[in-house]
């Protein structure tokens, strides 16, 4: 490739991923708007924290060629639906479920694809709710639909998903059968842990609402 070419890629690049940028900018806001008036109207806040990030190009191009795509810009942007994606870490499981709600009610957001990792874990024992829906972005040529990919999950599964990803880098794909095996008892463990806080959160909740109701 030429010099003139690289940087003519890279300008083609860069027009092509910042609508993607916009996105995840729309869905950030939209998620910081729910967790703020949480914390207002009900004292309470049912999201940890959010994350995001773009596809690099050097994955993007991973993807390509493990989809056997064409290397075209209208091809990857159909076929390649978490460029953008948002990662949203809820303190319960029934917290997941009830913000991904609160997103799919919303007008402008369209949802495409739900994958339920939770109800159905990968058999590593992975969890997390995979949605990809798409947003409206609107640009000085008109609007766009950007597809993003919203993650959302427990902090406990978090936890275990952050610490496998490493795990799985450090021996870049091709982890002992032991620590596998060690893996997927730890996210057992996870799942413990998230059923039980779930049952001392609804008693922690009911308490509250009962000594409400007796104050009243
Ligand atoms: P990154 O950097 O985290 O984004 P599809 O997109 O539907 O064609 P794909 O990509 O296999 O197929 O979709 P999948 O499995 O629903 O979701 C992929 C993403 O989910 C991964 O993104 C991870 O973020 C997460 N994920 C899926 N399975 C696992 C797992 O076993 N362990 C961990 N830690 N994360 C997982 P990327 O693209 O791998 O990377």
């Amino acid at each position: 490739m030429t010099l003139f070419e690289m940087r003519a890629f890279r300008e083609s690049f860069a027009r092509f991923i910042m609508p993607y940028k916009f996105g995840i900018d729309e869905i950030s806001t939209k998620v910081s708007i729910l967790r703020e008036e949480f914390a207002q109207l009900h004292d309470y806040n049912p999201i940890e924290h959010i994350s995001s990030r773009l596809k690099s190009a050097e994955s993007i191009e991973a993807k390509i060629v493990r989809k056997q795509c064409e290397p075209s810009f209208d091809e990857i942007r159909k076929s390649i639906t978490d460029i953008a994606g948002v990662r949203i870490v809820c303190s319960f499981v029934s917290d997941v479920y009830r913000v991904y709600e609160l997103l799919a009610a919303q007008e402008d957001v369209h949802i495409v694809k739900v994958k339920d990792y939770i109800a159905n874990p990968k058999p590593n024992g992975y969890k997390s709710l995979h949605v990809i829906l798409e947003i409206p972005v609107f640009l000085s040529e008109g609007s766009v639909l950007v597809p993003v990919e919203v993650q959302l999950r427990t902090v406990a599964m978090d936890f275990w998903a952050s610490l496998e990803h490493k795990i799985y880098y450090k021996y870049d794909g091709d982890v002992p059968a032991g620590l596998l095996s060690d893996l997927t008892d730890a996210a057992a463990t996870a799942n413990e842990l998230d059923v039980t806080m779930e049952k001392l959160h609804r008693q922690v909740r009911g308490g509250a609402v009962q000594s409400r109701a007796i104050a009243i």
